[in-house]
C-alpha cells in the first residue's frame, strides 16, 4: 500500500503545484491557484507540510496590512488542516530589481533591500514555526566575465549570511538556513553552482553551524553529479538540512520533472541515502508539474511524486533485506570499507614491515556488478 502518510514527513512548495506554466515560449496554461485551497488539496492527498515564498502568498511591494490579509486564509487553511511548515524562503529573483541577483547585486541599495526583504520573511518563518529558511540564489551570477568580480560577489554573498545569521540569533529564531545551489538558468553561471561549492563556501560564514544545504536532484544532475553522492557527502559534513526532490534527464535545462521521473536508478540510490544516511528533515518536492498538465494533471503528477518515493522506499528496504544482496555486500567487501585502515597504535613503519602482494591483490575482482545487478533487480520488479 503505497498510500502517503504524514509520518512520510512530504512536504511540497507553494510555486510547484502553483506553477501556472509561464515558461520563456509562452504565458500562463493554468489557473492561479489559491494558497488556501492548496493546503487543503495538499492535506487531503497525505502531504504533512507545504513551504513558500513571500511573494507565493502576498504580492511583491504589499504593506504590512495587504501582507496580513493575504495570509489569512493561508493561516486558517493550515489550522484547520493541521499542515506545516517546516521551510520559508524569499523571492529574490522575479522583480525587475533582482535582475542581477540580491544579496550579490552589484548595486549595493539592491542588497541592502535584499537582505531586508529576508529578515521580513525571516520573521514570518519563525513565527510560522519553521525550522529551514531555504537560500536559492538563482539570479546570483553572471553572463559574461568582467561584469562580476567573483570574489567580490562572494564577500558580499558571507556578508549577508553573516548579517542574517546574526539577527536570527538576536532574535531568538530556532531556524537554520538551507543554501541551494544551482549551476546555471536563470544566469548564464549561477555562484554557488554545487554541493562542493556550497560546503567550502558555508565553512568562511560567521555562523557556519546554522548553515548548510538543500540540494536538488535536478540541479546537481544538470551539472552531470551523482546527487546521491552529494547528498551523502552533505550529510558527512552534518549539513544536509533539507533536500528538493524532483526528476532531471541529464545535463539540459532545468527540468523539475515529478520525483522519480527522469533518472530512476538516481532516484532508488537517492531515497537509500535519505532513509539509511542518518536525515530527518522533510522529503520536500520541488518540481514542475509540465505545461501540458491541466489541474487534474498538476495534483496526478503532485501525487505521482509521493507515491514514487514510497515505492522506491519499498524496494530500497527489500534490497538492504536482502540476504543475497547482503553476501554480495560483503563479497565486495564493504565491511572492511567501513574500517579503519590503520588499527589503534599502528603506523607507517608497520606498514613498511607487512609483505604485502601488489600483483596478487591486482587479480582480485571487487564483485560490484553483481552487487549492482541485485539492485537493479529490486529496481525493475524482478526479484
Ligand atoms: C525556484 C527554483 C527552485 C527553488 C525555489 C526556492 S524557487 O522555483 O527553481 O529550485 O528551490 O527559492
Ligand atoms: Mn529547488
Ligand atoms: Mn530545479
Ligand atoms: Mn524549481
Amino acid at each position: 500500500d503505497f498510500t502517503p502518510t504524514r509520518e512520510d514527513k512530504f512536504s511540497f512548495g507553494l510555486w510547484t503545484v502553483g506553477w501556472q506554466g509561464v515558461d520563456v515560449f509562452g504565458g500562463a496554461v493554468r489557473p492561479v491557484l489559491d494558497p488556501a485551497e492548496a493546503v487543503h488539496r495538499l492535506s487531503d492527498m497525505g502531504a504533512y507540510g507545504i513551504t513558500f515564498h513571500d511573494n507565493d502568498v502576498f504580492p511583491f511591494g504589499s504593506s504590512v496590512a495587504e501582507r496580513d490579509a493575504h495570509l489569512k486564509p493561508f493561516r486558517s487553511a493550515l489550522e484547520e488542516t493541521g499542515l506545516a511548515v517546516p521551510m520559508v524562503t524569499t523571492n529574490l529573483f522575479s522583480h525587475p530589481v533582482f535582475r542581477d541577483g540580491g544579496f550579490t547585486n552589484n548595486d549595493r541599495d539592491v542588497r541592502r533591500y535584499a537582505i531586508r526583504k529576508t529578515a521580513d520573511q525571516l520573521d514570518l518563518a519563525a513565527e510560522l514555526g519553521a525550522e529551514t529558511f531555504v537560500a536559492w540564489g538563482g539570479r546570483e551570477g553572471a553572463e559574461s566575465g568582467a561584469a562580476k568580480d567573483v570574489r567580490a560577489a562572494l564577500d558580499r554573498y558571507k556578508e549577508a549570511f553573516d548579517i542574517l545569521g546574526s539577527y536570527a540569533i538576536e532574535q531568538g529564531y530556532d531556524i537554520r538556513f538551507a543554501i541551494e545551489p544551482k549551476p546555471n538558468e536563470p544566469r548564464g553561471d549561477i555562484l554557488l553552482p554545487t554541493i562542493g561549492h556550497a560546503l567550502a563556501f558555508i565553512e568562511s560564514l560567521e555562523h557556519s553551524d546554522r548553515v548548510g544545504l538543500n540540494p536538488e536532484v535536478g540541479h546537481e544532475e544538470m551539472a552531470g553529479l551523482n546527487y546521491a553522492h552529494g547528498l551523502a557527502q552533505a550529510l558527512w559534513h552534518g549539513k544536509l538540512f533539507h533536500a528538493d526532490l524532483n526528476g532531471q534527464n541529464g545535463p539540459r535545462y532545468d527540468q523539475d520533472l515529478r520525483f522519480g521521473a527522469g533518472n530512476a536508478r538516481g532516484a532508488f540510490w537517492t531515497v537509500d541515502i535519505l532513509e539509511n544516511g542518518g536525515y530527518e528533515g522533510p522529503r520536500h518536492f520541488d518540481f514542475k508539474p509540465p505545461r501540458t498538465e491541466d489541474m487534474d494533471g498538476v495534483w496526478a503528477s503532485a501525487a505521482g511524486c509521493m507515491h514514487n518515493y514510497l515505492v522506491l522506499r519499498a524496494k530500497v528496504r527489500a534490497f538492504r533485506a536482502d540476504p543475497e544482496v547482503q553476501q554480495a555486500l560483503l563479497d565486495a567487501r564493504l565491511d572492511q570499507l567501513a574500517q579503519s585502515t590503520l588499527s589503534e597504535g599502528e603506523t607507517i613503519a608497520t606498514l613498511r614491515a607487512e609483505s604485502f602482494d601488489p600483483d596478487e591483490a591486482g587479480r582480485r575482482g571487487m564483485a560490484f556488478e553483481h552487487l549492482d545487478q541485485l539492485a537493479l533487480d529490486h529496481l525493475y520488479g524482478t526479484r
